[in-house]
């Protein structure tokens, strides 16, 4: 698919809007749920829009830098982390089609409409440690069922495995704005247009390769890798002359949107493995508005998501900020990392 300027100025690219009401079957039935599903995509994408704009404007606005505040996680929080939260949040409670809310930023879940058919958790700027270096940052976010219409949800309603998910996706803010959505079937791509403010279709039908020469993991936390991770990426690191029997290319943005994004783009692995530094902390990514989500895009494109021995979309989560080991990526390799951790006793992973 190509596409220019041109066909956004002569109106013959789909907007989100006319995107979400063909994939939804709006206007050919009785859909109650789908258009409210619809609204709330529409209204994420308008929530999001106004972070883009906040983002371009940087320095500008006043809005980079630390605000004087940590959130649940006892991780300081930046001054954009909070007004996109804000942003998140007003536009969605507004909205009225979802019936909570679950934050990174925000301690407990915030009840919305309970009759509404949604819940969302997101991470309203995932990666804020690069905003004050201009490198990309995102918006992810995850749409569950809300089972208990009509009563006031509880953090318990958010506890469904991620195969549970009507919708994930998330916004890129980078060199353009782009958004990325699966309503589980297939991922698909827009860019918003600055001038008019609409998202346009511009990627259709993203796969991931099952192959991949390439990876993504921090090295730094090297020392404290158990061993099924050390293995695998010594044999990437052998390249040619190791049992891999070809070179491999390293690539780590910072933030997870940026990594999963070239995963989805092109394939490779992304890892955020449990590891001896915080033995007693499950990874570092968080599972209901990270892991899962991404999860859910990875799986819809062709490519699979473990924490090592499991497949994410089955955790049943028993915590609003649980976190999780994360490897997903290129199906052979995630497989291959799946058999090593299933070759190591146990205890070396304690
Ligand atoms: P955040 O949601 O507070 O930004 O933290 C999540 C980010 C991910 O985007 C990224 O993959 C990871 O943290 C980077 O961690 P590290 O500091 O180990 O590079
Ligand atoms: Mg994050």
């Amino acid at each position: 698919m190509t596409v220019n300027s041109n066909d956004a100025a002569q109106g013959t690219l789909t907007t989100l809007k006319s995107y979400l009401d063909e994939q939804l079957g709006i206007s050919s039935q009785n859909t109650p749920h789908n258009e409210s599903l619809a609204a709330l995509l529409n209204d994420i994408g308008r929530a999001c829009r106004q972070i883009s704009q906040a983002l371009n404007h940087g320095a500008l606005a006043g809005i980079l830098g630390s605000a004087a505040q940590q959130n649940v996680q006892g991780e300081t929080q930046k001054t954009l982390d909070i007004l996109s939260d804000k942003i998140l949040v007003d536009t969605l409670q507004q909205g009225g089609h979802v019936a909570a809310l679950a934050s990174e930023e925000q301690d407990d879940i915030i009840p919305c409409n309970p009759d509404a058919a949604f819940l969302v958790a997101f991470d309203p700027l995932d990666g804020s440690s690069n905003i004050d270096i201009n490198i990309s940052v995102g918006t992810i976010f995850s749409i569950l069922p809300h089972v208990k219409l009509g009563q006031m949800p509880t953090a318990q309603d958010f506890f469904q495995p991620g195969k549970q998910q009507r919708a994930a996706g998330y916004v890129l803010y980078g060199p353009s704005t782009l958004l990325i959505l699966s309503l589980g079937q297939r991922v698909d791509v827009f860019t918003l247009d600055p001038k008019s403010g609409e998202f346009y279709l511009t990627a259709e039908q993203l796969s991931v390769p099952v192959d991949t020469q390439e990876f993504a993991i921090n090295t730094s936390n090297q020392r404290h890798w158990h061993a099924p991770v050390t293995q695998y990426i010594e044999e990437c690191l052998a390249g040619k002359t190791g049992i891999r029997g070809k070179d491999f290319n390293m690539r780590w943005v910072g933030s997870m949107v940026g990594d999963v994004h070239r995963v989805l783009s092109r394939g490779g692995v992304f890892l955020y493995p449990h590891d001896r530094k915080n033995p007693g902390v499950a990874g570092r990514l968080r599972l209901l508005y990270e892991a899962s989500p991404m999860s859910f895009l990875v799986e819809a494109a062709g490519g699979a998501a473990i924490t090592g021995e499991q497949r994410i979309l089955d955790i049943m989560p028993l915590q609003l900020h649980q976190r999780v080991p994360v490897m997903l990526g290129s199906r052979h390799e995630i497989e291959r990392l799946q058999g090593y951790h299933a070759a190591y006793v146990k205890p070396d992973l304690d």
